[in-house]
């Protein structure tokens, strides 16, 4: 991640195109939201998608949370994310051997390859995952797809710090193609403003454990505000329950948009 370089900037210059389509609709929108949708009805689903369309850039769904599910349900959100220029993240977490995770990523039930823009896989299994994961994007004739690493989480006690988060950094530079980035609570690689700034190097940070009036939940999970991710390096704020679950989701949709959007542009200027 660079920054203190634009979203328009990185539009044009980074060097993966599902990236630089990002990037386009984040300065396009004015927004750096990503709604985490873990709703379980197709129908909640699809009416969440449609309400917030216009004020996020990622649509982050739990696909094997929906107890209806259907091919039309993915073929329908498609629609709607068409037409509000949005991207599908399936926050699969692949964490297994290759030719495992090739087929949960291709095939099955979710046929997850077929309908979402950006995935996420752990590296605990070792570098081969992302190979495995990358072929088959190679293989296929979808060319707007992405992959985002792990390399750390918000909950309790997490285990993915320290060394397994270097691993996750270097793995994702062998694999620029077709790793754009990682979810992580912070900035893992170099700001392009320092020394250490690796040249071409863009990676995408996707900051969880977004909430404006939370601080946790019974269940681990640790919340930070939207500035505190977006001065820590986050590109965009993963936001679930602080979203959806209130009363007036569109209202509260529209306040973390305006909230990461205002962080954003204070961290351009400063
Ligand atoms: O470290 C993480 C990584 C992820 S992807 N912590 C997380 O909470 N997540 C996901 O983000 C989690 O699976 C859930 O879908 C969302 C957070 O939801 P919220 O309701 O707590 O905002």
């Amino acid at each position: 991640s660079r920054s203190s370089v634009s979203h328009g900037e990185r539009a044009k210059c980074h060097p993966n195109a599902l990236a630089r389509r990002l990037f386009a609709i984040a300065e396009t929108k004015q927004t750096n939201i990503a709604v985490s949708a873990d709703l379980t009805t197709t129908r909640e689903l699809l009416s969440i998608a449609e309400a917030l369309g216009p004020y996020i850039a990622v649509f982050k769904t739990h696909i094997d949370i929906i107890s209806d599910f259907t091919s039309d349900t993915t073929d329908q959100l498609q629609r709607v994310a068409e037409k509000h220029n949005f991207l599908i993240f399936e926050d699969r977490k692949y964490i297994d051997i290759g030719n495992t995770v090739q087929k949960q990523y291709r095939g099955g039930a979710l046929r997850i390859y077929d309908w979402a823009h950006i995935i996420n896989a752990s590296v605990l299994a070792g570098e081969g995952i992302i190979d495995a994961l990358s072929r088959t994007i190679e293989n296929g004739e979808e060319r707007d797809r992405g992959i985002l690493i792990l390399a750390e989480m918000t909950s309790k006690g997490s285990l993915a710090t320290g060394e397994y988060t270097k691993a996750s950094v270097e793995i994702a530079r062998k694999h620029k193609e077709h790793v754009i980035g990682f979810v992580a609570t912070r900035q893992l690689s170099a700001d392009s403003r320092s020394d250490e700034a690796v040249p071409g190097e863009d990676f995408v940070i996707f900051t969880t454990g977004i909430s404006i009036s939370s601080k946790g939940d019974a269940l681990g999970q640790q919340y930070q505000s939207p500035a505190s991710a977006m001065e820590r390096g986050a590109d965009f704020l993963i936001v679930g329950r602080g979203i959806y679950s209130g009363s007036d989701p569109v209202a509260s949709a529209k306040a973390y948009r305006d909230a990461g959007w205002e962080a954003y542009l204070s961290r351009l200027e400063g």
